[in-house]
C-alpha cells in the first residue's frame, strides 16, 4: 500500500500517539514545559519515527490533520495533568510550514484552547526558521494572530534557516531554540562554541527566552550555563516519552 494511504488510515485508526520531551531550567535542572513529539505506531509494527513520515505528510498535505490532532491531544494531555494537580509547565507543540501556509490555523488553535480551557500562555508553538521565510509577508499576518490568541512562539531549529534577523525585531518572538547542530560539538569546536555565545548574547538584549536542543553531555550543559542559556531539551535527561512514562518520571502531585 502506498505510504500516503497507509497515513491516512493510520490517522483515521488512531495508529498516532505524542511523546513528551522534558525542557529544563539550565541554571537549577527544574522542569518548565514539553515538548509534543508525534509517533506512528503501527499495530503489530516497530514504532515509526517521525522522519520517515513528517516529510510525505508535508508533500500530501496530510500534515494538516494530522498536526491538528498532535495539537489537541498535547493540549488534551496538558489539562489532564494540571487537572490531576501536576505543575507540568508550558506545552510545546510544532507547526509545519503546510500549516502556517493555511491561516485556518489560528481557528484551529482558537478552537482546541476553547475545548481544553487551557490558559494560552501554557502553549508555545514551535516554527522553524526556514518556514516563516517562506512564507514572507503572509507570516507576519499570522504570527501577529497567533501572538493575540495569547500563545508563545518559538523559532525552532534556530540558525540553520536562511533568514534575515529582522524579523526578530518584527514578529513578537517569545524563544529561540539553538539547533542541535551548534550543541552537538560546543565543548570541541570553538566556531559553536562562539556561534552558541552569540545567540545567547542576542536573545538575552533583545529580552527573547533562549533553548538549547540536543544536549547530550554534561560538559554541552556546564557551557551553556557559562553562557546563561536559559533552558534545554536533550538526551543528558531524557529522550521523549510516552505520557505516562513522562509523568511517573517528571510530575508529581502538589
Ligand atoms: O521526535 P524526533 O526528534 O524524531 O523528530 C524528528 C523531526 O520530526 C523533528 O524535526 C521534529 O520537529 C519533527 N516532528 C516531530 N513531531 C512533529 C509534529 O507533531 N509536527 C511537526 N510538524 N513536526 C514534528
Ligand atoms: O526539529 P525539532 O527540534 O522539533 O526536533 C526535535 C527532535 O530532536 C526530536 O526528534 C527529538 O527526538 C530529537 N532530540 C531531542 N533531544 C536530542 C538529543 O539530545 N540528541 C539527538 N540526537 N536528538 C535529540
Ligand atoms: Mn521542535
Ligand atoms: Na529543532
Amino acid at each position: 500500500l502506498e505510504l500516503e494511504t497507509r497515513l491516512r488510515r493510520a490517522l483515521d485508526n488512531g495508529e498516532f500517539v505524542v511523546h513528551y520531551q522534558p525542557v529544563l531550567r539550565v541554571a537549577d535542572g527544574a522542569l518548565l514545559g514539553a515538548e509534543a513529539l508525534v509517533r506512528w505506531q503501527p499495530p503489530g509494527e516497530e514504532m515509526v519515527p517521525p522522519g520517515a513520515f513528517i516529510p510525505i505528510a508535508e508533500e500530501t498535505g496530510l500534515i494538516v490533520p494530522l498536526g491538528e490532532w498532535v495539537l489537541r491531544e498535547a493540549c488534551a494531555q496538558l489539562r489532564d495533568w494540571l487537572a490531576a494537580g501536576y505543575r507540568p509547565g508550558v506545552m510545546a507543540v510544532n507547526l509545519s510550514v503546510e500549516q502556517i501556509r493555511r491561516q485556518d490555523v489560528v481557528c484551529t488553535l482558537r478552537s482546541v484552547l476553547a475545548d481544553t480551557g487551557l490558559d494560552a500562555a501554557q502553549v508555545e508553538l514551535e516554527i522553524t526558521e526556514s518556514s516563516l521565510m517562506e512564507q514572507g509577508g503572509q507570516a507576519t499576518e499570522l504570527l501577529r494572530d497567533l501572538k493575540a490568541a495569547g500563545v508563545r512562539l518559538a523559532i525552532d531549529d534556530f540558525g540553520t534557516g536562511y533568514s534575515s534577523l529582522s524579523y526578530l525585531k518584527r514578529f513578537a518572538i517569545d524563544k529561540l531554540k539553538i539547533d542541535r547542530s551548534f550543541i552537538q560539538d560546543i565543548a570541541d569546536d570553538r566556531n559553536d562554541l562562539a556561534i552558541a555565545a552569540a545567540v545567547v548574547a542576542m536573545a538575552r538584549a533583545l529580552e527573547i527566552a533562549v533553548q538549547a536542543e540536543g544536549v547530550e553531555q554534561p560538559a554541552q550543559l556546564e557551557l551553556l550555563r557559562e553562557l546563561g542559556c536559559g533552558s534545554y531539551q536533550g538526551f543528558l535527561c531524557s529522550r521523549p516519552l510516552p505520557a505516562a512514562a513522562f509523568a511517573a518520571r517528571f510530575l508529581s502531585a502538589r
